[in-house]
């Protein structure tokens, strides 16, 4: 059932990439029982004190799915899941690809200025969440929402008590007898290989989260092509410490990759060093994935306590920039072997190899995945800079998709007419072949990896009743890498404060990671000669510090 709103490959290269064996044509529900076929009794997930074996993972999956099909959810339906790094997701998850429903993967961080949009704009047929997380009442929120779509919409819950109506995740995803009836009768409703998988999120350079629409064909290469560059085997035990709802942590190759290979998954619910290192330890895991804020926290607490993390092989680094002095430290002092991952989810894959010589890994942001991705790195006026020069980074390729999901006037903008997704991001190529990220031009906030649109922090803080005008800019954060920082015009006879900022992002349900760090208020914004706010006196302003009143 083709949804409406997805901009596809055009046929000639749909055709190349099969033609080629990059596209297998195969859903991604199929991965179900060809792991627990082939790995059954090997532990597939562990949670806590729950492990999966494949064949369990694979019976209770199917029950869920067929639990879905009975709630009235089918091939063409979008889902909301929100829920954090758990064995449930991943039930979860693969029992909507049995089935042609496609989830969108929401961030445990996301509130109801996103998750409303979300369900909004992908229709969505079900919500999943958590009861409550880290003290916040997720279910309260799911049923406000779901109580605003126009049509039926189930809520699903999990751990906790179920609010009447709204239905135990846990419960839907204990195994019923009959698994091998069960498995032809989902099989026979297997999806098309080129329709939407599953949504991820981006975080925008304008207004509020966009959606990516994954195919089946292009992630089931997105992350088989990966595991085989990070030698992902069965002797794999992969840790999820970032949200598995990330590209990062879910393909990259993440959760899926050592699945795929016979290897386990530890799902670990922070990436707190207090909780990641004896769940590290514990099962003896060999590979896993942070932001580079993380990998500093990691580097302190790995000094401080020399904890035992010597079954660790490779520690996958991306999100954001890896500052130099972090990169060298990384592999000697946790004693394994850095990779540099340079990822969007809009597509496009760069892997340090792990072969690399250590100057490469330390240095540059890796190459892509694939022979079939295409580069440009183009000039101010969209032509080719010299090589080795920087330029913007443009991307087409049989994992990059050509467009976002429902946003046509924003797809004018991120990508060219043929195809092309403008990634904003400032990249040379290095004499190794590699390339180096220089910067960008997307107007963006990095924060610890999280993405956050400039405009949409402008938008926020103007609707604040003491402000006239604000302006966003990225400062530097000597921990995050970049945190939000907003310069505010305040109403005449008004002084708004930071705490007053933040509230109003709290009351309105924005993300909290979102919410401006630093404040500075000024008679009025710096602006350029054409009448533009002027990002680096903004920058300026913020070099004094402003006693604010707090
Ligand atoms: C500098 N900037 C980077 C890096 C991403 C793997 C890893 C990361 C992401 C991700 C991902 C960077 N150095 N090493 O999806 O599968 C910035 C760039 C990029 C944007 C994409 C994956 N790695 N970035 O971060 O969709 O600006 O994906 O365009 O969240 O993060 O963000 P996102």
């Amino acid at each position: 059932m083709m949804r409406t709103g997805v901009v596809g490959w055009p046929r000639e290269a749909a055709d190349r990439y099969v033609a080629s064996g990059l596209w297998r044509r195969r859903p991604l529900g199929s991965w179900v029982w060809d792991w627990a076929d082939r790995y059954g009794h090997r532990t597939a997930v562990v949670d806590g004190a729950i492990r999966l074996s494949y064949r369990e993972f694979a019976e209770r999956t199917d029950s869920l799915a067929e639990r879905l099909l009975g709630l009235g959810l089918k091939n063409g339906d979008n889902l909301l899941v929100q829920l954090p790094n758990c064995w449930e997701f991943l039930g979860l998850f693969l029992a909507c690809q049995r089935i042609g429903v496609a989830p969108l993967l929401a961030l445990p961080a996301h509130r109801e200025h996103e998750l409303a949009h979300l369900a909004d704009l992908a229709d969505v047929a079900a919500i999943v969440v958590p009861d409550t997380l880290r003290g916040f009442d997720h279910q309260s929120l799911a049923a406000r929402i779901a109580a605003e779509r126009r049509r039926s919409c189930p809520v699903l819950v999990l751990g906790g008590e179920p609010d009447p109506g709204h239905l135990d995740l846990s419960a839907m995803l204990s195994p019923v007898s009959g698994a091998a009836e069960r498995r032809s009768r989902l099989d026979a409703l297997a999806p098309e290989p080129e329709e939407v998988a599953f949504f991820l999120l981006s975080g925008g350079t304008t207004g509020l989260p966009k959606i990516i629409a994954r195919t089946h064909n292009d992630y089931e290469y997105n992350v088989r092509r990966s595991s085989e560059i990070c030698g992902f085997s069965p002797e794999t035990v992969y840790l999820a410490v970032l949200p598995v709802a990330h590209n990062f942590a879910l393909g990259c190759p993440g959760v899926l990759g050592a699945l795929s290979v016979g290897g386990r998954v530890v799902m670990c619910p922070s990436p707190r060093a207090a909780i990641a290192f004896p769940e590290l330890a514990r099962e003896r895991v060999t590979v896993t994935s942070v932001v580079p804020a993380v990998a500093r926290t990691w580097l302190g607490a790995a000094d401080a306590a020399g904890p035992d993390l010597e079954s660790l092989r490779v520690l996958q680094v991306g999100g954001s920039v890896l500052p130099a002095d972090l990169a060298q430290r990384l592999a000697p002092t946790l004693g394994c072997t850095l990779q540099q991952v340079f990822g969007m989810a809009e597509g496009l894959l760069n892997y340090t190899r792990l072969t690399d010589p250590p100057f490469v890994i330390s240095t540059t942001q890796g190459r892509p995945i694939s022979e079939a991705d295409e580069l440009l790195i183009v000039g101010p006026d969209g032509r080719p800079v010299e090589e080795g020069e920087t330029g913007e980074l443009l991307t087409r390729g049989p994992y990059t998709p050509r467009g976002y999901f429902r946003a046509p006037e924003h797809n004018v903008r991120a990508y060219t007419p043929d195809g092309w997704y403008r990634s904003g991001d400032l990249v040379r190529r290095h004499p190794s072949g590699n390339l180096v990220v220089e910067g960008r031009i997307k107007d963006q906030v990095n924060r610890g990896g999280e993405k956050i649109a400039i405009d949409e922090v402008e938008d926020l803080v103007r609707r604040v009743p003491e402000v006239a005008d604000a302006a966003a800019v990225a400062l530097p954060h000597p921990v995050l890498g970049e945190c939000v920082g907003v310069c505010v015009v305040p109403v005449p006879g008004s002084e708004p404060t930071l705490a007053r900022i933040r509230a109003h992002f709290e009351e309105r349900g924005v993300a909290a990671f979102k919410h401006p760090d630093e404040l500075r208020l000024a008679p009025t914004l710096p602006l350029t000669a054409v009448g533009k706010v002027d990002r680096k006196r903004l920058l300026d302003l913020f070099a004094v510090p402003q006693p604010t009143a707090e």
